[in-house]
């Protein structure tokens, strides 16, 4: 049976990870650094675009936003790495994500987005590397394919499996948000990950 998208809804913000409800439904994740298009995708994926809040400046995303999905909730994380903000702003967001990925919680699947048209960027590395070594379920999801040509894109799958230090049995999905290149795999990946959780 098809997922009904368009019953999903925001749920809640977290400032704080402590405050985040216990998980009862499987819970997918979306990560990444800042600007690399985790909220966009979210929309994309559910089909609104005006669920979570985009913006063309890193640093939009600062709670911990979940979103009911018929079956599971959506969550969109504040992004990683963005050096124009402050110390004491980093290191909270650190402390929530952090203190998020700490909790027991039902993770059915870690979407970790990175953008498609740069080399391998150390905080990514850093990223790929904390999933693996707590060995959650994850997936990379490649963003802004449309900013690049079809060759540009193959060649950077491979690029980027070899910078991030991925396994070949690590799903990477090419994607765009603009042209919706790649969201009916994310969407069927998920739904895969969400039963089996
Ligand atoms: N061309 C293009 N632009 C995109 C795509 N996805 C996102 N963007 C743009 O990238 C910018 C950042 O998108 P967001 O979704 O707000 O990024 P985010 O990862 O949620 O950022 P933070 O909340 O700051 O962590 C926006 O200007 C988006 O329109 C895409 O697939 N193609
Ligand atoms: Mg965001």
């Amino acid at each position: 049976m098809s997922i009904n998208y368009q019953l999903s809804r925001f749920y809640r913000a977290y400032a704080k990870a402590d405050q985040i409800a216990p998980s009862t439904l499987p819970e997918v994740v979306f990560a990444g650094r800042s600007n690399v298009g985790k909220s966009t995708l979210l929309n994309a994926l559910l089909g609104n675009k005006n669920l979570a809040k985009t913006s063309s400046k890193p640093g939009k995303t600062a709670t911990i936003n979940f979103f009911e999905v018929p079956g599971c909730y959506y969550v969109d994380l504040p992004g990683y790495g963005y050096a124009q903000v402050s110390k004491s702003e980093r290191e909270n967001w650190a402390k929530l994500i952090n203190g998020y990925f700490e909790q027991d919680r039902r993770l059915a699947l870690v979407v970790s987005l990175v953008d498609i048209r740069h080399p391998a960027n150390k905080l990514d590395v850093q990223m790929e590397r904390f999933l693996m070594d707590h060995g959650f379920p994850f997936a990379v999801v490649l963003t802004k394919a449309d900013k690049i040509g079809k060759q540009v894109r193959q060649r950077q799958v491979g690029v980027l499996r070899e910078g991030l230090g991925l396994p070949e049995t690590t799903p990477m999905l090419i994607t765009s948000a603009t042209d919706k290149t790649g969201i009916r795999e994310v969407r069927s990946m998920i739904e895969k990950a969400v039963r089996e959780a």
